[in-house]
């Protein structure tokens, strides 16, 4: 063959394989496993990086990333100058290069890694002047990990943290997931669950809390533990923890000044306390900001501060949404003032959509955080496509960023390969680091720049994943619990549809009923004026709004009224139907996200085509799964058929009902229900 001929079937194949993505197109890019998460960016050949002044360890990172990771000619100098915030920077381009300017070694750091982000996601590099400061100070994953490995709602494998093998081992992996968070600003970690083992506090456990805080420091992450508040008992040999006693406040201080002794920016604590059998003040007659207030005594000389979750439920009312607040108004301005109230997001327990937990807008004198989950407990795990980022949007819409200290987010890490389970969920580390130092960033603005580091920059690629990243949690939202449907998942593992659940001798308000409240009126939880009244815990404007069922928004409706099955939807159509056709439309969603995955073959490698293929294909089969469970089992109350033009259920209904899935929390199931 000559070598035109050559050239033009060259030509040829790169035309179909760029221009023309059909299915079954082999890719043009090497297969990748995904453990490189959005830092794929080639190593350089040492690109001219300067520092004059006194070296640390971040700077030193800093240097090394831009060295590593900077392919323009131009040079960067490292500059610290006062008068930025403490974690700030400036970047300007002149004539000498690019000067990255900050206050404080961690701002030089941020400043490298949003210079390569600029870089590799193809901003405008002509005239840079850009200046940033997160608008959190706290940025922190929670990690929900046990001493002995396993996570709590965790999809992708163990932990990260081989207990069993620190301090004398320390995988590569810590500094890579440190790289990860400094990378998109997360500044720190708690280690261990909130479920927490008093052993954390051991001294050998502490030594090796301490050789992860130490990989963690040039990354500007710090560490936090989470405590058992009963651990001057259990490992202290106190025969109290009543947090008044001066014994046990004694104890905690001792053990505070073990801790920094050890690792001198400890972050502190951060406590589940009397919470689904969790010890706490309340043992000893004392209350929340009692107890976290000895704590908070023991932190404060050394700076820590302490997280206190607001996740109670105790038998204040009859609602589970009222209780926190009702638990945590009255006691608005007692805290310490290095206490910060970690509360999450919504007022029961992250589900697909909550209003936000009116607690956020009632506190004046406590600061207070939000914490939200990236490990998908109620999401699909980590077999289902649910960008979050639109999730964390809403909730800002109601609760400026400005109320809060800091977010939280219960990580979904594990030691799988890629991380996260499902390549996609890297994109909620990623979006939770971005806006928690932006939130003003939109969902389609991080999905853009995670997609370009992640995968490629292929507007091609680019645009139709974006669009199918943000319309993903809607459509989760609606095969699972439209309309405002709330917790009517299995019993246990949270993954599949269990709405006729009932478990004798459980709590009544663990069980799907309790919320869906179906009978042949209506259905929904009705926390109006008439009901629980829980529309009350909001601000005037939106406690009218909510109340009645003409105004309250038809995301919110099941979640505040109870509502006539034959109730007249804004579209005409009434509740029953409205309720099929959202359920069908979170099938056809789900189906149509694989068609959006399979057209853009050529543009991921095969590895991980395949790899999100299979994942959606299982999304798929669940989300049909969720409507045949629920459409069948909300007709017997209902008593309406199912409208023609919605899908015909392929499922029945008893066997449906009769189906258990055989998971561990660990596990993530191969399939929902074919299992
Ligand atoms: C860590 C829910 C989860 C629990 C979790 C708890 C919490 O109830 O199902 O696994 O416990 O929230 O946030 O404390």
């Amino acid at each position: 063959m000559n070598s035109i001929r050559c050239l033009y079937l060259f030509a040829f194949a790169v035309c179909v394989s760029v221009f023309c993505p059909v299915s079954g197109a082999s890719s043009r890019y090497a297969d990748e496993d995904g453990s490189r998460l959005w830092l794929r960016g080639e190593n350089a050949c040492g690109a001219d990086v300067s520092f004059g002044g006194k070296m640390t360890p971040a700077i030193e990172t800093a240097i090394t990333e831009l060295r590593d990771g900077w392919h323009d000619v131009e040079s960067v100098r490292l500059e610290l100058r006062k008068g930025f915030g403490k974690e700030a920077f400036r970047i300007r381009s002149g004539k000498g290069g690019i000067v990255i300017t900050a206050s404080g070694d961690t701002g030089l750091l941020y400043g490298a890694y949003h210079l390569l982000r600029m870089q590799n996601t193809g901003a405008d590099m002509s005239d840079i002047d850009v200046l940033e400061e997160p608008v959190f100070g706290l940025r922190i994953l929670d990690h929900w990990d046990n001493p002995d490995g396993s996570i709590e709602r965790g999809y992708a494998g163990h932990s990260l943290w081989r207990w069993d093998e620190l301090p004398a081992v320390l995988s590569p992996r810590y500094r890579e997931y440190a790289r990860a968070n400094a990378s998109v600003g997360i500044n720190g970690t708690v280690l261990n669950n909130v479920n927490a083992s008093p052993s954390v506090l051991a001294k050998e456990n502490l030594i090796k809390a301490k050789a992860l805080a130490d990989v963690f420091r040039p990354y500007g992450v710090k560490v936090y533990i989470s405590v058992n508040f009963a651990s001057p008992m259990v490992i202290g040999g106190l025969s109290t923890a009543d947090p008044l006693d001066k014994g046990v406040a004694g104890w905690w201080k001792k053990k505070a000044d073990e801790i920094y002794a050890l690792i001198p920016d400890f972050g502190g604590f951060l406590v589940k306390a009397n919470s689904e059998g969790q010890p706490g003040p309340c043992d000893y007659g004392r209350t929340h900001a009692e107890g976290a207030n000895m704590l908070a005594g023991a932190l404060a000389p050394h700076g820590g501060i302490v997280m206190w979750r607001a996740f109670v439920y105790s038998a204040s009312d009859s609602d589970r949404a009222k209780q926190a607040a009702l638990e945590f108004q009255p006691l608005d301005g007692k805290f310490a003032s290095n206490v910060i109230l970690q509360i999450k997001n919504g007022p029961i327990d992250f589900q697909p959509r909550e209003p936000y937990s009116p607690l956020f807008t009632s506190l004046e004198d406590t600061p207070s955080m939000v914490e939200m989950q990236l490990t998908q407990e109620y999401l699909g795990f980590s077999n289902h496509l649910a960008y979050l980022a639109p999730l964390w949007k809403e909730f800002f819409a109601f609760v400026p960023p400005s109320r809060l200290k800091g977010i939280a987010g219960v990580a979904n890490t594990g030691d799988d390969v890629n991380w996260c389970g499902h390549h996609f969920a890297q994109s909620n580390w990623y979006a939770f680091g971005r806006m928690s130092w932006n939130p003003g960033l939109t969902p389609g603005e991080v999905a853009d720049e995670w997609l370009k580091q992640t995968f490629c920059s292929d507007s091609a690629f680019v645009a139709p994943v974006r669009d199918m990243m943000l319309d993903s949690r809607e459509a989760v939202v609606d095969y699972m619990m439209p309309l405002g449907l709330h917790h009517i998942f299995a019993w246990g593992h949270h993954y599949g549809p269990e709405p006729w659940c009932d478990v004798p001798g459980a709590r009544h308000d663990w069980m799907p009923s309790y919320y869906h409240r179906a009978d042949r009126n209506g259905i929904g939880f009705d926390r109006s004026a008439t009901g629980s009244n829980a529309v009350a815990q909001y601000p005037d404007s939106l406690c009218r709004l909510y109340g009645d069922i003409a105004t309250c928004p038809e995301e919110y409706l099941l979640w505040f009224h109870h509502v006539p099955w034959g109730h007249r939807m804004r579209n005409g159509r009434t509740l029953w139907a409205e309720m099929c056709h959202r359920y069908d439309h979170g099938v056809s969603e789900a189906r149509r996200f694989q068609q959006v995955w399979d057209a853009v073959e050529p543009y991921v490698d095969s590895r991980r085509f395949r790899d999100v293929g299979s994942k959606l294909r299982i999304q798929s089969r669940d989300a049909v799964w969720w409507k045949d469970a629920c459409l069948q089992y909300f007709s017997t109350f209902s008593g309406m058929p199912i409208p023609y033009g919605i899908e015909r259920p392929v499922h029945d209904l008893g066997d449906l009902m009769k189906f258990r899935l055989d998971i561990s929390n660990e596990e993530c199931p191969e399939s929902g229900f074919s299992k």
